[in-house]
């Protein structure tokens, strides 16, 4: 074993206890110097783990394929291990604490053998903030390494923060044979623990994401009275050189990187307008000295959706991805070494490796080059447009809520909730399409609130308790303002109405604007409503008039009904537990549409 960087009891007698059971060949501890860093990619490259990229185009990046059975987050496949089914909640898969652990261990018991364990220190947010929590993650994936380097704070900074302190979260990662009928992603949210095994992919691996910072962060906000939240931040700057920020929900795949990196269109550049990144995906909130809510990124880089990304959608997220970036799953230029995606641009490569690890030809094959899911994982720092306050400890003060998901029907471009209180219920009510984000059907709508269905660590309706209980210990001229958005209705063509990506900035004018008492609304039965003025179409010329924008905003009553019916239907599941707040606002809704 490599010198121990701790001499925390809690640490090393986990760790002693852990690679007992998975009996690796040697134990390497992460220090985060950059020469390990390095001497483990250069090892990953003679192992063919990794792929090096034209090192001109595309400095210091690799090229990693997962196995094709591991190409996104298996929800069916997740488990939340509470000493009671009620505790998890009728959203998640449940399994009793005990017959998780003897599975799980059981599967891991010798899955080390013959390979490295490495034990990697990092911290979720920046090291020594008060937000931050650190954990310690055990993997035999000298890619999970590499990914966690750039997606978290690693290494013995990490450790000299944390002392002897027993607030840290154990988190065991054992590849095995990637398998997917033994791939179990199990959260113990009682003991700061996390075990997935046979798995390679992102979201089931990277553990200080979706497991630690939601899964296990959401219950320990619950318990210490802040929370962890599946959310963007991103400051908008206006021309007095003021910047706002707002906190934006949507599920995976729908946007929020693209939102969080947006850029401004041309009027609004000129006018001077500026948005600056904090976070593209996870939001830890907690309430400031000054009585506001306050968030950070718990976060270090972005794990950003490769499909779609170009240079007029997200010319931002692009400029990340140029250099020490570790792609997942997308197509290699064999020409030039160098890697393609769809929608990238309108010249794929003919003489190409598809995802799959095959030959492909893009100009006439049909299938895809890169897998829907594919990744880029890129450091926050080498995004053009990150905040200054990116590693502020204390995070940014947030003026707005944003929920929001796919619906090609139904939900208006932007309405604002009358309350607190309607807004969780507007958060609560949320639906979208499924992406491919994680595995099964995707277009299917589906119920995600607050866009966590498949990451609350606990009883979704104890966390919507948790969002009213937030807002009862906030002054109302303190509280953020919440708002939903729409960017993906349709028209009855199939075609989106709203042009979307940098044009969402005229959506976010609006929601500020409101925040700051400064536009008028109408009210209808779902919330307030813009007033088709107060949406600045200016620039937008064909795209958008007038008749478009009322279409964008209409509120279509029986549509609300059908929907209505699902709702009641969905909180039905959480029986007496539903908060009384969210049943007294869907009678409300209902009286109202009625
Ligand atoms: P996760 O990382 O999975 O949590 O997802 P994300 O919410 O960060 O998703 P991302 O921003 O990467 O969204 C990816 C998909 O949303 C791509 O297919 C984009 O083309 C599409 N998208 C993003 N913004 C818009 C928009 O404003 N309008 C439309 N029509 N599509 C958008
Ligand atoms: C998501 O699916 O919401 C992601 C990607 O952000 S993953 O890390 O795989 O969960
Ligand atoms: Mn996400």
């Amino acid at each position: 074993m490599s010198q121990a960087l701790t001499s925390s009891p809690s640490i090393l007698a986990w760790l002693k206890e852990k690679i007992k059971l998975v009996q690796p060949d040697s134990v390497v501890w992460i220090d985060g110097s950059e020469e390990q860093l390095a001497q483990l990619r250069a090892q990953s490259v003679a192992s063919g783990e990794l792929l090096p990229l034209n090192a001109g185009k595309y400095p210091d990046c690799y090229l990693h394929r997962t196995a094709v059975n591991d190409v996104a987050r298996v929800e069916h496949r997740t488990f939340i291990c509470t000493p009671t089914k009620d505790e998890a909640g009728p959203t998640n898969n449940w399994m009793a604490p005990d017959e998780a652990y003897s599975l799980l261990h059981s599967i891991a018991a010798g899955s080390y053998k013959g390979r490295t364990a490495y034990v990697i220190p990092y911290s979720m947010g920046p090291v020594g903030s008060a937000l931050a929590k650190a954990g310690i993650e055990l993997t035999d994936s000298i890619y999970v390494v590499l990914n966690m380097a750039i997606m978290t704070r690693i290494g013995q900074k990490v450790l000299d923060v944390l002392g002897g302190s027993n607030d840290w979260v154990r988190g065991l990662h054992c590849r095995c044979d990637i398998d997917e009928q033994k791939r179990y992603i199990c959260q113990f949210p009682q003991d700061n623990t996390i075990i997935s095994v046979n798995s390679g992919y992102g979201g089931n691996v990277l553990l200080g994401k979706k497991c630690f910072a939601l899964r296990i962060a959401s219950y320990q906000g619950k318990q210490e009275g802040w929370q962890a939240e599946h959310m963007l931040i991103l400051g908008v700057e206006n021309p007095k050189g003021e910047v706002r920020y707002i906190c934006a929900a949507f599920p995976s795949a729908c946007g929020k990187t693209n939102l969080a990196m947006l850029i401004p269109p041309e009027g609004y550049q000129k006018a001077g307008y500026k948005v600056w990144t904090v976070g593209d995906d996870i939001a830890w909130i907690r309430k400031g000295p000054d009585g506001r809510l306050w968030a950070i990124n718990p976060e270090n880089g972005f794990f950003g959706v490769a499909p779609g990304t170009n240079a007029k959608s997200n010319f931002n997220a692009l400029a990340s991805a140029q250099k020490g970036t570790i792609f997942t799953n997308v197509a290699l230029n064999l020409d030039d070494n160098t890697v393609w995606w769809e929608g990238l641009d309108k010249n794929p490569p003919s003489h190409a490796i598809d995802w799959r690890g095959n030959p492909w030809d893009g100009t006439t094959s049909t299938e895809k080059g890169a897998h829907p899911n594919s990744r880029f994982t890129s450091p926050a720092k080498n995004c053009p447009c990150i905040s200054s306050e990116f590693e502020a400890p204390q995070g940014v003060p947030i003026s707005a809520f944003v929920f929001g998901g796919r619906r090609a029907k139904l939900a208006p471009l932007v309405y604002q909730s009358r309350s607190w209180n309607h807004g969780v219920f507007v958060g609560a009510i949320m639906a979208s399409e499924t992406t491919a984000a994680a595995s099964g059907t995707v277009g299917v709508v589906r119920r995600d609130p607050m866009a966590m269905l498949p990451f609350c660590g606990y009883n979704m309706a104890d966390y919507w308790q948790h969002w009213i209980d937030i807002g009862a210990g906030l002054d109302a001229d303190k509280a953020p303002k919440i708002f939903n958005v729409n960017w993906f209705r349709k028209n009855d063509d199939g075609n989106f109405l709203w042009p979307g990506f940098g044009d969402n900035l005229r959506v976010l004018d609006w929601i500020l604007a409101r925040c700051e008492g400064a536009a008028d609304a109408d009210e209808v039965a779902i919330g307030y409503i813009p007033k088709a003025a107060d949406i600045n179409i200016i620039g937008l010329g064909d795209e958008v008039g007038p008749a478009q924008l009322d279409e964008l905003l209409s509120v279509e009553p029986a549509l609300w009904q059908e929907e209505l019916a699902g709702v009641t239907e969905f909180f039905g599941q959480f029986g007496d537990r539903l908060p009384k707040a969210l049943n007294a606002e869907l009678e409300t809704l209902k009286s109202r549409l009625a």
